[in-house]
Order: structure tokens, then sequence, then C-alpha cells
């Protein structure tokens, strides 16, 4: 094994009655005539082979084994399904074509889990629409925060040269249910848009639309603008549009135009086109304010474009400046909230999941219930950028779920939880959807840490329903990837779950924004932040963003902003974020924080030791490839985590 099959390691199930009865089912098998027949039965029989030695008998219709078919229940709309069996057969049934795709890797996925088959009864309705992979990959091939390789997109080579990888991609995606992929970096090239590169993006589409997804695009915004006359519009491209104009300004009938020609040209290559996800006037991107206009002039015109084919727009809520806020925290709520309600029906804000910037830790963006007449789409990170790359094991379920999705709003009382918001259910939204920064790279197992595609696959799960439990989505991770014995499972599992809090504890305690070096985000930083992105002294640590300090805390609802502003109340977790603490000031544990701090900056360590023993103990479990593989990112993991432990160490120890 190399991992290149991720969770769709089909190998064959041990002798059981479980087995035994999934062979009956499968053995006959009637397809319904659905747009995704094709790939529907290449994987039934790819699986079925591997997994029960069975070669499936392609029947029209069957009262034995499992059979699909269209059903009248306009409730399970574009993508939902019902499996349900009997004691001779498994019906699948859907409303639409793709609930058939989607169902038949549950179905798949069950047989491959070992859940009993025999009284299945269910009924799969996907919580969000819109669920999105965003590849921050550049036109040279590199990813901006990537640690697994070059992009996937051998942009040199398309149209013309088609990879196996690319239909290998998206038969992944679609198996936990992503249906959006964006192709390329944020920090938008302007080429993307030129004809040339359209038309190596149409020969993906034409791929990844066998798989029911959607291609999208993340434009620049000064593409409009004539490569010459740019300089100053966009400082990350120099200003390099491709266009004819002196000009980006959303308002400039000509601009509008150009858009309006461009969006033809895209989908008369792509027909279904999604959209373009928009990153401006963030970071020095083009955008708006460029040219005194604000986010919703920019985001509406481009999404009158795209309104006629259908198209949606993601305009980002990234943006900080540190010229206008002391408190960089601040601005994205102070620069969109405002704007609530003014956007086109077909603009969703795509915002990320904390305020500060995808950190270890940091409390869940006060945006999420305040704003009820605009759609927001999460943005989680799944590549490590502060997270320990692709080399430390750190599993970021418990974290999207501790600081974000189960974070209770009170935008309408309690329960107004952020994953009940962004389902649609605090308050109804146009649409629902949700977006992950991708860690798939050309590296063979796709995300160079074995574990990291743990992270891949829970984003999609999570995006299909976000309530999803914990639970279920590790151990379908874990049985569907290594294997379903016990010892396995169980160890696994023993090593994924404590590594995001232990990582926290090591590298940016209750939620110290910003260790790292800026040049990597990896290394320890502490002296280059130090007293610039927090503050600490011999008396105290941390940033004071209550009322009394940058105020940051208003920027939640009643109920959280008094906890957040309290010391004795914040919750430890985000301690540092909220508070500027004395270090002799007690906590819970009724250790002083002096002393708490420094013996959780062993965890790390204590962490990445545990793992490895653990690891150990189930060598014979685990094929040879990937068992080295594992074990020697454990060891680097270890030696990196020690050298980062010596450096807050060092650091911190003058302030004791
Ligand atoms: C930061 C990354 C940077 C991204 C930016 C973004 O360091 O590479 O371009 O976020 O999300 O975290 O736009």
């Amino acid at each position: 094994d190399t991992g290149y099959e991720l969770w769709m390691n089909y190998k064959p199930l041990p002798e059981s009655g479980l087995k035994q009865s999934a062979i009956r089912y499968g053995s006959h098998i009637s397809l319904p005539g659905s747009r995704y027949d094709e790939v529907i039965r290449k994987e039934l029989e790819r699986a079925l082979k591997a997994l029960l030695t069975v070669t499936p008998i392609f029947v029209q219709d069957n009262a034995v084994g499992i059979q699909m078919s269209f059903c009248k229940d306009k409730g399970l709309g574009e993508e939902g399904y019902i499996i349900r069996s009997g004691k001779k057969r498994i019906t699948l049934q859907a409303y639409s074509d793709a609930g058939f795709l989607y169902g038949t890797f549950h179905l798949i996925r069950l047989i491959q889990c070992g859940y009993p088959l025999e009284q299945l009864n269910i009924k799969e309705i996907p919580a969000l629409e819109f669920r999105m992979i965003n590849h921050w990959v550049g036109l040279g091939g590199t990813v901006e925060r990537g640690y697994a390789g070059k992009g996937l997109w051998a942009w040199d080579d398309l149209p013309k040269k088609i990879e196996p990888r690319y239909t290998d991609y998206a038969r992944a995606e679609a198996s936990i249910g992503i249906n959006a992929v964006i192709l390329n970096n944020v920090n938008a090239d302007p080429r993307i848009l030129g004809h040339d590169y359209l038309e190596k993006v149409a020969a993906l589409a034409d791929i990844f639309r066998k798989y029911h997804i959607k291609v999208y695009l993340a434009p620049n915004f000064a593409a409009p603008v004539k490569p010459s006359t740019t300089k100053d519009v966009g400082k990350q491209w120099g200003g390099v549009g491709i266009g004819h104009l002196d000009t980006a300004d959303p308002l400039n009938p000509e601009v509008q135009k150009w858009w309006m020609d461009k969006v033809n040209e895209i989908y008369s290559l792509i027909p279904d086109f999604g959209g373009f996800l928009v990153k401006a006037n963030s970071e020095g991107m083009a955008g708006p304010q460029d040219y005194h206009r604000s986010h919703v002039d920019g985001a509406n015109m481009l999404a009158r474009a795209l309104k006629p084919h259908g198209g949606i727009v993601l305009w980002r809520t990234f943006v900080y400046n540190p010229e206008i806020d002391k408190d960089r925290m601040k601005r994205s709520y102070k620069e969109f909230q405002p704007l609530d309600g003014q956007f086109d029906e077909n603009v969703v804000l795509q915002t990320k999941n904390g305020t500060l910037d995808f950190q270890p830790s940091e409390p869940a963006q006060p945006l999420f219930g305040a704003m009820r007449h605009t759609p927001l789409f999460p943005e989680l990170q799944i590549t490590q950028e502060y997270l320990g790359r692709s080399v430390s094991l750190v599993y970021l379920l418990p974290m999207w779920r501790k600081t974000f999705l189960d974070f209770d709003t009170y935008c309408n009382g309690k329960g107004s939880t952020v994953s009940n918001i962004i389902a649609g259910k605090t308050f109804p939204s146009r649409m629902l959807g949700m977006a992950g920064v991708g860690n798939i790279g050309r590296s063979r197992n796709w995300t160079a840490h074995h574990f990291a595609q743990a992270n891949w696959y829970a984003f999609g799960r999570l995006a299909w329903n976000p309530e999803e439990s914990t639970e279920s989505i590790t151990s379908d991770w874990i049985k569907s990837t290594w294997n379903c014995d016990e010892a396995t499972l169980e160890v696994i599992r023993q090593m994924m779950m404590p590594t995001w809090e232990s990582f926290v504890c090591a590298h940016a305690p209750y939620s110290l924004g910003f260790t790292v070096k800026r040049e990597d985000h990896y290394t320890a930083g502490f002296e280059q932040r130090a007293n610039k992105e927090w503050h600490v002294s011999k008396e105290s640590i941390g940033t004071d963003r209550t009322t009394k300090g940058t105020n940051y805390v208003s920027q939640y609802f009643k109920y959280n902003k008094d906890i957040f502003n309290s010391l004795s109340q914040c919750p430890e977790l985000y301690l540092l974020c909220f508070h500027n603490v004395p270090w002799s000031h007690k906590m819970k544990s009724g250790k002083s924080l002096r002393e708490e701090f420094k013996s959780n900056l062993k965890r790390g360590i204590e962490q990445v030791d545990v793992n490895i023993g653990l690891w150990k103990s189930i060598r014979n479990k685990i094929d040879p490839v990937r068992y080295e593989e594992v074990l020697e990112s454990l060891y680097k993991e270890q030696r990196d985590t020690k050298v980062f432990y010596q450096a807050a160490l060092n650091f911190f120890s003058q302030y004791w």
C-alpha cells in the first residue's frame, strides 16, 4: 500500500456472517439509468471484487441484490438518497441522478466498514448544498501553503494530456460528497482567465462533471486592466492584468462589459461553470476599494455577469489593515457587517472560521450569526499552515467541532450554534455551503502525511453534515483507510484524538496567536512576534481585547461578550487571546498560569512520544510501506517539536 487509494482502500473482508450477507446482496445489481451509471458501475465492480471477491452481475431488474431506482420523493432534492434493506434486497432510491452516486459510495462504506446490512433504513440529504475544496495552486504549479508536493493540475500539459490522477482525484472528492472545486490560488494570477487557460480548465471540468463536481475559478479583480498600465493595482501581481482597459472600477460600464464578455466566454467552454471566488483588497490584492468603491460594488458587478448563467460569487471576508486597526481581529466584522443585505442574491461571503488567520486555536469569527441577509460560507483550512504542516500528526476535526461548529453565538438565544447557522436552521439563508482549503498535492499519497488524509476526509463528511458525530467520521476513516481490526481502530483513534489539544498547548498556548516565524509559519518565531502580535512582560502575557482593551469582545452577542470579557469566566482555551493575564493568575487546575503554561509546553513532545509507542504496538497490523512512512513522519515530528519546545522555553524563561 502506498496510501494512493486513500479511504477507498478496498481490501478483502475477513470471513464472517457479515461478509456472507454482503456477498448475497452484492452479486446482482440493477443500475438506475442515471447520468452517473458508468461511474457507479465501475466503482461497485472495483469495490465488491476487492472487498468480497465477487464480480457483480448487472441486471435490468432484480428481486435479489442491490436495486437502484428513481423515486418521486422530491424532498430528497438533487443529491439525497434512501437506502433500505430487507432479507433479499437492498434498494437505493433517489429523486435525482447525483443521489445514486453518493448513495453508492455510502453503501460501499457500509460494506467496507463492516456495518450489518440487513436492516438498513437510511435517508441522507446533504445539509449544505455547496461543498467546496479550494486549491491554492498557482499557474507555476506550486501550492501556496501546500506541503504535499506540487499542485495536482499539470497546467503546461493541459488540455492535451489528461492524467489518470484527475479522475482518481474526482472520485475521491465524490466519495466524501464534495461537489465543487476552486482550481487556483486566491492570490490569483490574472492569466487564469486567458483563453488558453480556460481551455485547460474546461478539460478538467469535463472530467470532474462525471463525478458531479463543478469547477470554479479565483479571478484577479484587476484582470480587465491592460498589463502595462496597472503598476499600482494589486501589489501581488505588480498589477499584471490581461485586458485592454485603464481601470477595473466596478462601476465603469466598460469594466462591467469586460467581465460580461469574459463570463460568456467561460460558459461557452464550461456550460456548468460554478462561479468565482474572490480575494479583493486583502493582503495587497486588487479590489473595488482601489477605486473608492465598496465590497458590495465589486461583488455585485461580478454577480451580475454570472447571474444569467446560474453562477455565483464567493467574496472572501479575509481583510485586515494594521494601519487602521491596532487590533487586526476587528477589521473583517467592521468592514462587512454594515454591508449585510446589500449583496445580490447570488453572492456569498466566504469567511474563515476564526477571526485572526487559521491559527492553531482561535475563537469563532463573530460575523457568524451577525449577518442575517447574506449567506456566509465558512472557510476551514485543511492544509496545516499553522498546525505543523504535513509533519505533525494533528487531527483537525476536534478543533473544527469545538472552536467553531459547536460554538453558540447566541444570535437567536441559546442553541444558535455555528453549525445550526450555517445549515440555515437558526435563520433562513439563500445558499448553504462550506469551503475547505485543500491539503492535496502530487505526493503519492496525496497529502504527504498519511494521517493528513483524515483531515481531508473529515472535512468532506462535515460539509455533508456538520452534525455528523466525530466518533463515526473518525472510525469510518480508520476502518476504510487502514483496516477494520479492533486493535488498529482503538490505537489509531487514541493517536489522533488528543493531537489538536496537545499541539495548541505546545505551540499556541491559550490561543496565543502567531508564535511561528513570518517566513515559514512553522518554526518558532517568538522573538519576531512578541510585543507586536501579543504582549508579554515579566508581569503578564496576552492581548487585552476586552472592553478596557481593544474592545474586540464587543463584536460578539451579549452572552459571549460578557463571558469573553471576564477574566474569571473566559474559557481558558482563549484566555490569552482576550486577556492580558498576570503570570501569577490562578488557573482552574489550581496552578499559576506560569506553572501550567510551562508544563503544557511539554505536551507536544509527550504526545509524539506516546504516538510512537502506540504506532509501534500495531506494527503487525499495518502494511509495511505505510507503517514505515508514518513512523518516519513521527520521528520528524518528534525532532521538530523538541526544537520548538526548546525555543519556547528559552524565550519565556526570560519572563518567569
Ligand atoms: C494566510 C496565508 C496566505 C493566504 C491568506 C489568505 O498565509 O498564504 O494567501 O491567508 O487566506 O493565512 O488569503
